[in-house]
């Protein structure tokens, strides 16, 4: 019998195989087909990509205990693979290219098996060149038990959208250093003055997607008077944060990265890229429209969802909020706790990850060092206590991603606390996030920024270990 990894590079060498292995499973995997689809943005159509089922599902969702049995089919005409964000499988079904897998050629599949342990609010994306960028990517919903079947569940999924390709935007970036672009016309692209100040949104996009649908047209989900909703919300955005406005609603934030937090009441909830929230929230008793806003960080800019209750009136709601939004802060990460905060323990292990560079050629990188496969990998363990103490000498925002582990946020600017259980992390200018991680999936693990074109231009380390 085939061991798991090479059943999965075997499976893959085949392309699209039929002999999924009843020695290895006995139910029939599920498919997600790799495709191409147009949308509407703007009153333009666009051709982007989605990941869905035969019966047109985006994503999956499935059950906790359930093993994650899945055959990725790829019809969109060039190579890819998939990474499945947030859970924690053996290394080789992680789905990067450089360090856990073979892409799957056009018209090729891919399988993978591992058990799910945890519930929670997950995602998929391409980790292949800048397909995300072209919403190559859906949501991962794995029911635990929590959900309760008076409460409806409610997947928001967020995106930002140009017209301009993502290599163009990408070459855009890079060519920017050499001369003043100050007004020159950069469309998907904008140069800042100096690099004193902190800087967002160094791409201009077209469009923000809730669902792949702008505030023009959004999606409008009916909900019940007094009745009570799970909103999971996913940022699938390739640089955009946002924060999520609910505007007349007030809701209890329950889990982060699809990690259970004690829970934190508010109206406004801030989501760099990659991370997930989940909300509860109860309806009011009248029959309303409860629009649930994303406002692009310190901009206008805004996208969203509307839960209509009763025989509510949608109204047109505006694509820029009255004002801007702040810039996000560590402010919410702070004061959250874990429900399950890791066992008390000493670091057995410290690695110092400066994020460093600039704008100018558009060079990122950890420890002035960008990625190649010849970086070698940071030290680890199996069984350590490794803490990663991430300090940002750059002047702009960076959502750090470990991968095939959970982390605990466990201090930030060396002040130490019992934060959050999550995967991924801002680390805002000049600040320093230390998490910390039990090595217990040997492998070899991406730790990357979650920013595709930093981490395109290489803000991408590696650990290892076996
Ligand atoms: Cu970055």
């Amino acid at each position: 019998m085939l061991s798991r990894r090479n059943f999965l590079v075997a499976s893959m060498a085949v392309g699209v195989a039929s002999r999924v292995c009843a020695q290895t499973s006995d139910a029939a995997p599920t498919v997600l087909r790799l495709e191409r689809r147009d949308i509407e943005v703007n009153g333009k159509s666009a051709s982007v990509f989605c990941i869905r089922q035969p019966d047109g599902t985006f994503g999956i969702i499935t059950d906790v205990g359930k093993p994650f049995r899945v055959r990725v089919e790829n019809n969109i005409g060039e190579p890819s693979l998939i990474h499945w964000h947030g859970l924690t499988p053996p290394w080789r079904q992680d789905g990067v290219p450089e360090t856990s897998g073979l892409t799957i050629p056009p018209g090729g599949s891919a399988d993978y098996d591992f058990p799910l342990r945890r519930g929670g609010t997950y995602w998929m994306h391409s980790h292949y060149g800048l397909q995300e960028q072209l919403l190559l990517s859906a949501p991962l919903i794995i029911r635990d038990g929590s959900e309760n079947p008076s409460r409806q569940e409610v997947v928001v999924i967020l995106a930002d959208f140009n017209f301009t390709p993502p290599d163009q935007i990408l070459a855009q970036l890079q060519s920017r250093q050499t001369h003043d672009m100050r007004g020159m016309d950069m469309h998907g692209a904008e140069m800042p003055a100096m690099e004193s100040e902190p800087r967002l949104n160094d791409v201009q996009y077209d469009a923000f997607l809730a669902n792949s649908r702008t505030l023009a047209d959004p999606e409008v989900v009916k909900v019940e008077p007094g009745g009570r909703v799970r909103l999971r919300i996913i940022n699938a955005s390739s640089m955009s944060a946002y924060n999520i406005d609910l505007g007349q609603l007030e809701g209890d934030l329950i889990a982060v990265d699809g990690i259970r937090v004690q829970p934190v009441r508010g109206h406004n909830f801030p989501v760099t890229v990659a991370q997930r929230l989940d909300i509860e929230l109860t309806i009011p008793k009248i029959a309303s429209a409860f629009p649930v806003l994303a406002v692009l960080e310190g901009e206008r800019t805004q996208t969203g969802i509307v839960l209509l209750a009763g025989k509510g009136q949608v109204t047109r709601i505006s694509g820029m909020a009255e004002v801007a939004s702040p810039p996000l802060t560590l402010g919410l990460e702070r004061s959250l706790r874990a429900a399950e905060p890791l066992a008390d323990r000493e670091a057995d292990r410290t690695h110092v990850l400066n994020l460093t560079g600039s704008m100018q050629g558009y060079r990122w990188s950890f420890n002035n060092v960008p990625w190649s496969k010849d970086v070698p990998p940071l030290i680890v363990t199996e069984g350590e206590r490794v803490e990663l103490a991430v300090a940002n000498q750059t002047m702009m925002p960076h959502p750090v991603h470990l991968h095939g582990h959970s982390f605990q946020v466990v201090a930030i600017d060396g002040h130490r606390f019992a934060g959050a259980v999550r995967d991924t992390v801002l680390v805002p200018p000049k600040t320093t996030v230390t998490v910390a991680f039990d090595a217990g999936n040997p492998g070899w693990w991406p730790f990357h920024c979650h920013l595709l074109y930093h981490q395109h231009a290489g803000m991408f380390a590696t650990l290892r270990y076996a």
